[in-house]
């Protein structure tokens, strides 16, 4: 019975999911599948062809940030990768499983513009996202295809099974890793890290006993949940207080924040929104330290000061 019924879930999750992509646009009919998928600090290697969206972003041949592909000629990453929007230098690298070596399934493209979000904030790290457009659109094989983004009303409740993806500093040859995070809410993020310090533009994620994270050489990378069958991009690789700490999760750029902007610079093909959702209720929206603010992502439903009654409350007789 049980099963049955996780079965018809899961069936009614993957047509949402196709409607959700048929009613989009160009992209999305493929985006978010990897046809070789079966870990970063904590991580394992991943195998070839499983994160086929995953990119090398390289400056003058040496890898300095990740990405992820979003369509034929975009890659979504982090502006605190870029000191300007100048793309001289740039080269991106798709199809790689190591970053040392050939690869026979890789492709590479010049880099003909960097577009840093007008708002990105380098203090506070708000707005951590940049678009790069390749100088030539790519062919999408098993080892390269695009990922799907998060659209604006996804939901991601504390405890979202997460993956992130990158090249953090490794011995030869450098292969991809792959780590399985939790999603860790807003309001308990920002009592971990320091009040204050994550927005409403941010998500983290990370194990409170410590061990598994991304570092400095995964920004710009994706950190992606999986829906039914396709993978959908709920983060950006952004900052932490070091990595891989007991009780500091990762901070992440939250890219269902940015499908207003994201669509403003692309004006064919479209990437591939889905709508991501949680079920059941957020445990972080009752969450609370001294100086937190109430409910400021809370549910609307919970007034965030309770209303005296306006007479005095005495027992009817
Ligand atoms: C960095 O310096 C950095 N643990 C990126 C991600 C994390 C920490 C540092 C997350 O770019």
């Amino acid at each position: 019975m049980a099963q049955s019924h996780t079965m018809a879930l899961r069936r009614w999750m993957l047509v949402l999911t196709l409607v959700n992509l048929l009613s989009a646009g160009e992209s999305l009919i493929i985006c978010g599948t990897a046809q070789l998928n079966p870990r970063i600090v904590g991580g394992e290697d991943a195998a070839a062809g499983s994160w086929p969206w995953q990119a090398s972003l390289q400056r003058f041949g040496s890898h300095v940030c990740g990405g992820s592909l979003i369509n034929k000629e975009f890659v979504l990453s982090a502006a605190h990768c870029f000191s300007s929007s100048n793309p001289d230098g740039w080269t991106v690298v798709l199809g790689r499983q190591n970053l040392q070596g050939e690869d026979p399934n890789e492709a590479s493209r010049s880099v003909a513009g960097v577009i840093l979000h007008p708002n990105y904030d380098s203090d506070t790290n708000d707005n951590d996202i940049a678009l790069l457009r390749l100088s030539s659109p790519v062919q999408f094989t098993d080892y390269i295809r695009p990922v799907c983004l998060a659209a604006s009303d996804s939901v991601f409740n504390s405890g979202t099974d997460s993956w992130v993806t990158g090249w953090v500093l490794l011995p030869s040859p450098k292969t991809l890793q792959e780590v399985e995070v939790p999603v860790v809410g807003n309001r308990q993020c920002n009592c971990l890290n320091g009040v204050d310090t994550i927005t409403d533009n941010m998500i983290c994620a990370g194990v409170l006993a410590g061990g598994k994270d991304s570092c400095q050489g995964d920004s710009g990378g994706p950190m992606v949940n999986r829906q039914g069958s396709v993978w959908v991009q709920s983060g950006i690789v952004s900052f932490g207080f070091g990595c891989a700490r007991p009780n500091l999760p990762g901070v992440y750029a939250r890219v269902s924040r940015y499908q207003t902007w994201i669509n403003s610079h692309i004006s064919s093909d479209k990437p591939g929104f889905v709508q991501f959702t949680s079920s059941g209720l957020d445990a972080d929206s009752s969450y609370t330290c001294p100086g937190l603010q109430l409910s400021t992502t809370a549910s609307p439903t919970t007034p965030s000061i309770p209303s005296p009654p306006t007479s005095p409350t005495t027992p009817s007789s």
